[in-house]
């Protein structure tokens, strides 16, 4: 039996909206469930010392002042397994260079070692609090979409829809066919992103091909007289290589080196990737893509934390997008419930599902939307999340239309259009060439959305 640490770790008489009042406490809500035969508030003590001070054991060497920034549960309610617990400010690491916050402590503390314990059948964080004092430690982001919208030429406010793609397939194209098929998106469309695992593979090395996009985004920006868009995947282990790639890229975009975003590969290359992208290039969007999240995120997991709080995380490492995933309309896990996730991202103050959170002001980040989209599905996305304010990567919505990518960026215009103008898509379509060409591209997701589309697009 192990040691019971309730007296110690346990207070339910902390009320929570004092605690939020000082605001000395960083609040964290977990579903937690303990082992069979472990009790669950003796377990939701010991995953609170095991997420601060303590360990299974007394120890000799504690003394008052470490009692005095234990973790502390103020909730644990086993009918609905929900643990909340307290964690003193004093207890996250602060940079040595610059007294700011880091992320990692946030995660080494608060889901680090808690997610392994011998009675803890499984614990996974749903939501958190994170008071001014705190807040203020973060870096936030640098950029936001406003810094794409005057890039495009548009009001940096309500700057709009911004049309994107992913250079597709994912891997194997050689520099020459990659650049041609970016410049046939930007003929039609505004944004083009790497893929997540697009760098230096030796069938495309990094500097040719991206020596060919820039040249690419030039002729097409000539030859559209538009202003394109180029988010480029710098992610790498080593921080060093994450700055010489980005180095480099604007360095060769050179004139158009306000037109880049980078793109980090953030759930696997870590806070670390993160913020060296963050702070040694403020100056461009900070495309944050969560690629490998759904191992801890996915409503399949009962451990890590959901994507609610992957999205939060981003903003306070100063992601200017992430990845929010297409609320139950594209191709990756979601709902339409996830729209919230987009509302504590880009607003001042916003619901999380346990805690609300004001934002004091630090810079929203960008929902962007991908993962099996395309004009058909866009404008039902819109409809939900009730604004069109974001970036939308349609990969296959592009390159797998049947006019080529021109067309499918173009269709993804018009869906928008569609959107604004409160048409009928089918009724739009009628006048509308690259958006019907779009049901013919994507049958499937026609007859899902559009049953009647055949008849009334007078196609057999
Ligand atoms: C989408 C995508 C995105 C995922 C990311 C892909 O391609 O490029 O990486 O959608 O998912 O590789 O699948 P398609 P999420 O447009 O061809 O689907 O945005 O949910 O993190
Ligand atoms: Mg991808």
């Amino acid at each position: 039996m192990s040691l019971d640490q309730t007296n110690r770790y346990v207070n339910l008489d902390l009320d929570e909206k004092k605690l939020i009042a000082d605001g000395q406490h960083v609040l964290v809500a977990y579903h937690m469930t303990p082992k069979s035969g472990y009790g669950y508030v003796a377990t939701a003590a010991h995953f609170a010392a095991e997420s601060s001070t303590g360990t299974n054991v007394e120890i000799s060497t504690t003394d008052d002042y470490t009692r005095s920034v234990d973790a502390l549960v103020y909730e644990a309610n086993e009918k609905n397994k929900l643990t909340k617990i307290a964690y003193p400010l004093e207890l996250f690491d602060r940079n040595i260079t610059d007294g700011r916050a880091m992320l990692a402590s946030f995660l080494t503390l608060a889901i680090g070692n808690n997610q392994g314990m011998g009675d803890v059948e499984n614990g996974k964080m749903h939501d958190f609090y994170v008071p001014p004092a705190y807040l203020q430690l973060f870096d936030g982001p640098a950029t936001t979409i406003s810094d794409l919208w005057r890039v495009l030429g548009r009001p940096v406010v309500d700057g709009g829809f911004i049309v994107g793609t992913i250079v597709k397939p994912k891997l194997g194209l050689k520099p020459e066919p990659f650049a041609e098929a970016a410049y046939q998106f930007w003929l039609g469309g505004d944004f083009i992103k790497n893929d997540e695992p697009q760098g230096n593979q030796v069938f495309a090395p990094l500097r040719k091909t991206i020596r060919l996009v820039a040249d690419a985004m030039k002729r097409a920006q000539d030859e559209t007289g538009q202003p394109k868009l180029f988010s480029a995947n710098i992610t790498a282990d080593d921080p060093n290589e994450i700055i010489a790639r980005g180095e480099y890229i604007l360095e060769t975009f050179g004139n158009d080196a306000n037109h880049v975003a980078f793109l980090v590969d953030g759930y696997v290359a870590g806070p670390t990737a993160i913020t060296t992208a963050r702070r040694h290039f403020p100056n461009q969007f900070l495309h944050y893509h969560r690629a490998g999240h759904g191992a801890v995120t996915s409503p399949q997991s009962k451990r890590g934390y959901t994507a609610f709080v992957l999205s939060k995380m981003s903003r306070l490492q100063g992601a200017s997008g992430i990845h929010t995933g297409t609320m139950g309309f594209g191709k990756m896990e979601g709902e339409a419930g996830d729209k919230n996730i987009a509302y504590m991202l880009e607003r001042d103050s916003a619901d999380g599902p346990y805690y609300s959170q004001e934002w004091l002001g630090m810079k929203p980040t960008t929902p962007i939307i991908s993962g099996g989209m395309n004009a058909l599905r866009a404008p039902g996305f819109f409809k939900n999340l009730g604004h069109a304010n974001v970036i939308m990567t349609a990969g296959g919505g592009s390159y797998g239309h049947i006019d080529g990518a021109t067309a499918g960026a173009i269709s993804l215009h018009q869906a928008y259009e569609c959107w604004k103008s409160n048409a009928e898509p089918v009724e739009f379509a009628k006048d509308h060439r690259e958006f019907a060409r779009a049901f013919e591209s994507f049958p499937h997701d026609a007859d899902a959305l559009f049953p009647n589309w055949r008849k009334e697009l007078g196609l057999s």
